[in-house]
């Protein structure tokens, strides 16, 4: 049977999290609003409009100003964009795609990131994939399952043949919703909800992902 991993980037693959975080506390310094690395945490995996209304908690600007601060937090992130190299995979992730590719499986990466292609050729992982699917392949973010079914599709795969890989609890809901097998990465108290629940793809095998994740 042909199957799919389809990979959330941020968290699953390379942890740019910290880069996200310096760059919208900046943004909040610039704006006097108080900003923490907890506060950063409930961002993980949520798109950048979403993230800047839960920064701005409750304040509410005009569009055009709502796009001016996303412009420059995001130009402040592109600016650590350059700093990234294949150095900067998580532990495992290499071993764990090349011996994905090697099997056969259809690879898929299914990130929320507008930034995606651009964090995957610093990686240089791109060529590994079948399928990217990034923050601008689709309308509706995660918890909607569209991403996920607009990469599986790509890949000419029913949800059913792919597992998803995801470090995000939006993430699991949108794989769930959608009907895919879901591995969470990372704690249980945010992706204990998916079907297998691992510390992270270190020491992972894939053979222990060749049968359905009843
Ligand atoms: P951008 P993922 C997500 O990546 C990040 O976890 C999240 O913090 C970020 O706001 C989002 O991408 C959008 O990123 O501003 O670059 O479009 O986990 O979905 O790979
Ligand atoms: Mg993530």
């Amino acid at each position: 049977m042909t199957i799919g991993f389809i990979f959330d980037l941020d968290g699953v693959l390379t942890d740019t999290a910290e880069y996200h975080f310096r760059s919208w506390k900046r943004l909040a310094e610039e704006l006097n609003i108080p900003f923490t690395r907890e506060d950063n945490d409930a961002l993980r995996g949520i798109d950048r409009r979403r993230s800047l209304e839960l920064l701005l908690n409750g304040r509410s600007y005009p569009e055009a100003q709502m796009q001016a601060l996303m412009e420059r937090k995001n130009n402040y992130y592109l600016a650590y964009l350059d700093e990234i190299s294949p150095d900067d995979l998580l532990p495992g992730v290499q071993d764990f795609l090349l011996e994905a590719k090697h099997a056969g499986i259809k690879l898929g990466v299914a990130s929320a990131s507008k930034n995606a292609r651009r964090v995957c050729e610093q990686l240089q992982i791109q060529d590994l994939f079948d399928v990217l699917g990034d923050g601008y392949s689709v309308v509706n973010p995660k918890p909607a399952p569209d991403l996920f079914i607009w990469v599986a599709g790509g890949m000419r795969l029913n949800p059913r043949q792919c597992i998803v890989f995801e470090d995000a609890a939006a993430g699991i809901d949108a794989a769930l919703t959608g009907g895919f097998w879901t591995v969470g990465l990372g704690p249980a108290a945010r992706v204990g909800h998916a079907h297998r629940v691992l510390p992270s793809l270190a020491s992972a095998k894939v053979s222990d992902f060749a049968i359905p994740l009843t």
